[in-house]
């Protein structure tokens, strides 16, 4: 069984069009997202990375729980079925809306209660830190996972730079909010911009990604080009896409889910399946690119599987209360 599908006839190989060494690194990661599995047999298209953006080379991550088993969900799918409001509330949308987007020149102000506070400009956000491949399970709050190859580096790397002061207690991320490249923002479907929050000790977490890429390439307008976080143990609301400010505070930030309906989207918003969204039960998941006549829906982890590596930053929390 081949590893990898060849493309459509006309079009470039991958292995013609990116460096070797890119491509190796590409093959030993997707050779180690699908240990355990038989091959990659029915999961071929997902391994065909499409080989149209500029590539983004990276180690293998060493940080614990950062590669999953699971098979990974097909390019298309990762590129294809979208939230990004700023382009639309429709899952096509962003594919077909965010080439408007202009993910350069981007800047990222990084403020607030830390000893160097200052603007950092994409091409030194590109070199903070080495690039590393992770395999990370996503778990939507409506009920639909997927398990995207990202590219990047603890969010961490970014927030030491700034020397957080003893103040610093939350980290709020805002993402660009521009009606002019993007539609989505002249409707009022959010509060603009986009707003998130994670607790200091969790944006420390060395599983707290700052992603720049997915699939080995820079990462697509539709996924929160040039870059976006991504918090694997919480639902996916709160990785927060193009973001061009991070702040520290003192005082826990108020979330723009939170914001529009704190009973359905709480702070916190850990995976978990045994606190149900009030409209719908969280104890399965659809896993995008599995579904099929007789396909059984997933059990839901707790922590989205992660708990091993989290748990401990909510010993003693009331996780229904504070949900
Ligand atoms: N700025 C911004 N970030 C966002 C969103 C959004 O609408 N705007 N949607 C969130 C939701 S609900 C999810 S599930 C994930 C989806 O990320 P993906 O499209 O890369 O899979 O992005 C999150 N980040
Ligand atoms: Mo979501």
């Amino acid at each position: 069984m081949p590893l990898l599908s060849l493309p459509p006839a006309g079009q470039p190989l991958p292995s013609e069009i990116t460096p070797r060494e890119v491509w190796r690194q590409r093959r030993q990661l997707l050779q180690a997202a699908s240990l355990g599995l038989a091959g990659l047999g029915a999961s071929a298209r997902a391994a065909t990375p499409p080989g149209r953006l500029p590539a983004l080379p990276a180690q293998r991550s060493g940080v614990a729980g950062a590669l999953v088993m699971d098979k990974p969900t097909a390019y298309a799918d990762v590129t294809g079925y979208n939230n990004f409001y700023e382009f639309g509330t429709d899952k096509a949308d962003p594919a077909r809306l965010a080439h408007t987007l202009r993910p350069r020149p981007w800047t990222v102000m990084v403020d607030g209660a830390c000893a160097k506070p200052r603007r950092f400009g994409l091409e030194e956000l590109l070199s903070l830190a080495p690039m590393e491949d992770r395999l990370y399970r996503l778990r939507c709050v409506e009920g639909w996972s997927m398990v995207i190859p990202w590219v990047g580096y603890s969010l961490a790397e970014l927030i030491r730079r700034v020397e957080p002061t003893g103040n610093a207690r939350y980290v709020e991320f805002i993402s660009l909010a521009d009606k002019a490249q993007m539609p989505g923002v002249r409707s009022s479907v959010l509060d603009w911009p986009y707003r998130e929050g994670l607790r200091l000790d969790e944006a420390l977490h060395p599983l707290t990604l700052l992603a720049f890429g997915l699939y080995g390439e820079v990462l697509p307008h539709q996924n929160g080009a040039p870059l976006r976080l991504v918090v694997p143990w919480k639902y996916g609301f709160k990785s927060a896409k193009s973001i061009v400010h991070i702040r520290l505070l003192d005082k826990q930030p108020v979330a723009s889910w939170e914001r529009a309906n704190p009973q359905e989207y709480g702070f916190y918003s850990n995976v978990n399946p045994q606190v149900d969204h009030p409209r719908w039960s969280q104890a399965t998941e659809r896993r995008i690119g599995e579904d099929g006549l007789f396909t059984k829906k997933r059990p839901t982890l707790m922590f989205n599987g992660y708990e091993p590596q989290v748990g401990q930053l909510y010993a003693g929390m009331d996780l229904r209360r504070q949900f």
